[in-house]
């Protein structure tokens, strides 16, 4: 299963052509690529590096209770989604502190300034957990993931794809429609980030649910990592909840890439060895999705490589 990411990170690093991005760092990148994970096989986390898992399980539960504010990361110590809250914030006219512009770049490049930006966005963090109404103007990301998965606006009421997708797996296990989409053209303009996951489909055979997600962008050093571990665990989930076993997690790919900035440390992870894939536990009777806690959702035999820095680009 890991062998295969590592394939694919090695194809990107030796195929991909040079493409300039949104956040002016820089790529490696292909169009078009596939990877198949069987579920069956041991939960496919990867073990030439360590990966939190706890961040991946606060931000799938995050998704599940259809949550769009930051605060229920931050109250679980998950600060993935910070930047993009961050950028609001510093960009609104309330904000009077010292000048952020292009916080992402120049925090990699400037010394001085990263230390005055990782004091704001310490303060901002305080506040969003801290100040009610300041969390519920700046906490917020917009119409992310969780609302569209779980109330996506219709005129006749919101839509709770996730439910939908449950109903008709137990139901109508045949069907080629199990489709939830994150992409929701009318909203796109007014979220922090539009959908890097823009739509999955769940399949059923031989009493195994699979899963197919379709990620447009893909940063594959720090967010593919961690999106296989997440709709790998959203597949057992679901399965969980409807009697099935789990079959395969298939993930395709529209821009894949590799940011200039984590050439080094992915040449590292590649020449690092693998360990066996650990087991997910899940509770042994169904449950339904909206009603996990983190510690329904535990990994035995988890042994990895040490963890590799590198920098978010935003
Ligand atoms: N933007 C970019 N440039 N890359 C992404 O992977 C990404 N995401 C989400 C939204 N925008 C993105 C956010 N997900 C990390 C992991 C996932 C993220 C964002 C950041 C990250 O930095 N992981 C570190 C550990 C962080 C920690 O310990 O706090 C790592 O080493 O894995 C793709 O969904």
């Amino acid at each position: 299963n890991e062998q295969q990411y590592l394939d694919f990170a090695r194809y990107v690093l030796e195929h991909g052509d040079e493409k300039g991005d949104r956040t002016g760092t820089g790529t490696r990148s292909v169009f078009g690529y596939q990877m198949r994970f069987d579920l069956q096989a041991g939960f496919p986390i990867l073990t030439t590096k360590k990966v939190p898992f706890g961040l991946i399980k606060s931000e799938l539960l995050w998704f599940l209770r259809g949550d769009t504010n930051i605060r229920f990361l931050l109250q679980h110590k998950n600060h993935i989604w910070d930047e993009w809250a961050f950028q609001r914030w510093v960009e609104s006219d309330e904000y009077t502190g010292p000048d952020m512009t292009d916080f992402g770049r120049r925090s990699l490049v400037d010394d001085d300034f990263n230390q005055a930006y990782q004091e704001q966005k310490r303060q901002f963090c305080e506040r969003i957990l801290n100040d009610d109404e300041f969390s519920a103007k700046y906490g917020d990301l917009g119409l992310v993931y969780g609302s569209q998965w779980r109330a996506w606006q219709s005129p006749e009421g919101p839509i709770d794809q996730i439910q939908n997708v449950i109903d008709q797996i137990k139901t109508n296990p045949n069907s080629r429609r199990l489709i939830v989409s994150a992409w929701n053209p009318a909203d796109v303009p007014s979220m922090a980030l539009p959908p890097c996951h823009t739509m999955f489909q769940f399949y059923v055979n031989n009493g195994k649910l699979s899963c197919q997600l379709y990620q447009r962008s893909a940063d594959i050093f720090l967010g593919v990592p961690f999106n296989i571990a997440s709709y790998a665990l959203l597949t057992h989930m679901i399965a969980n909840q409807c009697g099935l076993e789990v079959g395969e997690f298939v993930h395709t790919f529209g821009d894949a890439h590799i940011y200039s900035n984590h050439i080094e440390q992915i040449k590292e992870q590649l020449s690092r060895p693998m360990h066996q894939a650990p087991l997910l536990i899940l509770p042994d009777e169904a449950k339904p999705v909206d009603e996990y806690e983190m510690s329904d959702i535990k990994l035995e035999g988890y042994e990895a490589e040490p963890a590799i820095k590198a920098p978010v680009a935003v």
